[in-house]
């Protein structure tokens, strides 16, 4: 029998699964190494806590490590139901809140350890999260897709700690009601995009799928939906989406250094982000608040046929 610690939360809806125990030692390597020892040798780990019937196709699994540089309150590797993530914005205010809880640190500012990079961010009294995120920046700009079943549909490549296509291109509004229809046209473009031999950089798989459209009745400058590499949509505004989508407006010279864009995503919670000038891109500031939704330990018995989760 394995047994694992853990503590939920949610942020603006997506949830975050913090691993405080209970995992194999990754070693003392750099947060990539450790997330490639992770995949390469502990993958099935990966899956019984992020996956059904412990987890979700929704749920992102934030494993805590101990972080290289001793400045930094932790080092983080994000996984969800297929896979590892770059950095994870919604997570990472997650993290942050969890660690709260803990009483492992208080308000202020705090330096967090990821795959990507270093991100600062900045725990206020009233709970809210301001991550620092890693510089983002827009890699191509108005590609012009064909997508099978919906035609032309032109959008950004860009990174924000994860790779994104970003689109105006909606068939329908960014509501709820039409999750289903988004998810299947978000899908579509990810195949063309892959069919077209469209990458990041380095050959990247681009594995988020970002539309942009109109605010509801949110306060806020837009919306959006995005679909995440396992096939779930972020009820997030998404942290790093988020932040490649200011990399984008920054390009296109839509938003002023300092200036806040208030990023709705499709329950209608908003993000805050700004940014400062990089040498690349944007260094964004994304600004959330998680809440804290379980603390427990899942159990992993070896005599269970379905122990190790059901791969997505
Ligand atoms: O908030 O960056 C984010 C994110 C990525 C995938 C799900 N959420």
């Amino acid at each position: 029998m394995h047994t694992i610690d853990f503590i939920d939360s949610h942020t603006g809806g997506e949830p975050t699964r913090v691993v405080l125990a209970g995992f194999p030692d990754l070693g003392t390597g750099t947060l990539a190494e450790r997330r490639r020892l992770c995949r390469d040798r502990h993958d099935h780990w990966r899956q019984a806590i992020a996956c059904e019937p412990r987890g979700s196709d929704t749920m992102v699994g934030a494993l805590l490590v101990p972080p290289q540089d001793p400045h930094a309150c932790a080092g983080v590797i994000f996984f969800n139901n297929v896979g590892y993530l770059g950095m994870c914005g919604h997570g990472t205010i997650g993290v942050i809140r969890t660690l709260r809880f803990l009483g492992r640190i208080g308000p202020g500012r705090h330096l967090l350890e990821t795959p990507v990079g270093t991100v600062g961010v900045e725990l206020y009294e009233d709970g809210r999260v301001a991550i620092d995120n890693v510089e983002s920046y827009r890699y191509a700009a108005n590609t012009v897709l064909d997508v099978p079943g919906y035609g032309n549909v032109r959008g950004d490549v860009a990174w924000g700690g994860n790779w994104f296509f970003i689109s105006n291109d909606a068939p329908l509004p960014l509501t709820l009601a039409h999750r289903r229809e988004l998810t299947a046209y978000t899908e579509a473009i990810r195949n063309a995009l892959e069919r077209a031999g469209i990458t990041g950089a380095d050959g990247a798989e681009i594995d988020h799928i970002e539309l942009n459209g109109p605010p509801g009745q949110d306060d806020a400058d837009a919306r959006n939906f995005v679909l995440c590499p396992g096939m779930a949509y972020d009820r997030s505004p998404c942290g790093t989406g988020t932040s490649a989508k200011v990399a984008c407006l920054a390009a296109d010279g839509k938003l002023a250094p300092g200036q806040v864009w208030r990023q709705g995503g499709i329950l209608g919670n908003v993000f805050e982000a700004q940014y400062v000038p990089g040498t690349r891109g944007v260094l964004p500031r994304i600004t959330g608040s998680a809440y804290i939704t379980a603390q427990g330990q899942l159990r992993i018995d070896d005599t269970d046929p379905l122990a190790w989760g059901i791969g997505a």
